[in-house]
């Protein structure tokens, strides 16, 4: 192991994680740098404290020397589960005989009350996903079109319908009002790339309900009030969108009333 290697990150520290498992704010890259004047093999150790997980425990990359010295990064992200303690954790990246240590602070989980959103950070399911989106994108808490390739999530079925995107709720909660953000942006209009036709759904008692719904839509926020069902599952179904391809979702919001 050569001992000339320097450890980075693209934070200084992850300041709010929720344990919930939609929450990707714990990620961040790893960047490593050879300053030394030989080509190394180099094995990075990532640990955390009690109680948080990683997307990865290693990274094993050639690394060879340069002139400026050659830097490679890899993404991490830190994971807090519902048994994960609120309050200080770290992360720990060992290389050779250096390490660096990363702050994570974990939150207590966003709530159920009349003002919480419900789908936030919690599970999303899709009919399918996408392989240049995440899944997780439509409950993000992020609503911003222009930030639709880190923040959005569409299907991976071109031309062929109906798509569905949903959330798994806490527990069965009431449930009356749902915010769909499509995409909408300056550069993609929702009336050329936005969903057209969708109905919302929610799960009674283990059966789907239709409990709104448009038809010929062009905007890019839609807001659908009901009488209150007690649901578990939110989904929303995409019969058309606009280009006739995909199902473009930047963010589903649910809430009591
Ligand atoms: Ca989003
Ligand atoms: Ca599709």
């Amino acid at each position: 192991m050569s001992g000339d290697i320097r450890i980075e990150t693209s934070v200084a520290a992850v300041s709010a994680l929720a344990p919930q498992p939609c929450d990707r704010r714990g990620r961040f890259q790893v960047a490593l740098t050879n300053l030394g004047d030989k080509d190394t093999f180099v094995d990075a150790v990532f640990t955390t404290s009690r109680g948080l997980t990683l997307s990865r425990e290693a990274w094993s990359t050639f690394l060879p020397a340069g002139d400026p010295p050659l830097q490679l990064a890899t993404e991490l992200r830190a994971i807090a589960t519902r048994t994960t303690p609120p309050g200080r954790h770290r992360v720990r990246i060992t290389v050779g005989g250096r390490q660096l240590d990363i702050p994570v602070t974990v939150t207590e989980a966003p709530g159920n009350g009349v003002d919480d959103n419900l789908a936030l950070y919690r599970q999303a399911f899709a009919s399918s996903t996408h392989a240049n989106v995440t899944l997780c994108g439509g409950v993000d808490g992020n609503t911003d079109s222009g930030q639709w390739g880190d923040s959005g999530t569409h299907d991976a079925t071109s031309g062929v319908f109906p798509d569905h995107y949903g959330v798994q709720l806490d527990a069965a909660l009431p449930v009356g009002r749902v915010e769909l953000y499509t995409l909408d942006s300056a550069k993609y209009p929702a009336a050329v790339m936005g969903v057209r036709d969708v109905d919302v759904q929610a799960r009674v008692a283990g059966e789907w309900q239709t409990v709104a719904g448009v038809r010929g839509n062009e905007v890019g926020h839609l807001s659908f009030t009901f009488p209150a069902v007690i649901a578990d599952q939110v989904r929303v179904v995409t019969l058309d969108s606009n280009d006739h391809k995909y199902s473009r979702i930047v963010e589903l919001e649910v809430y009591q009333r």
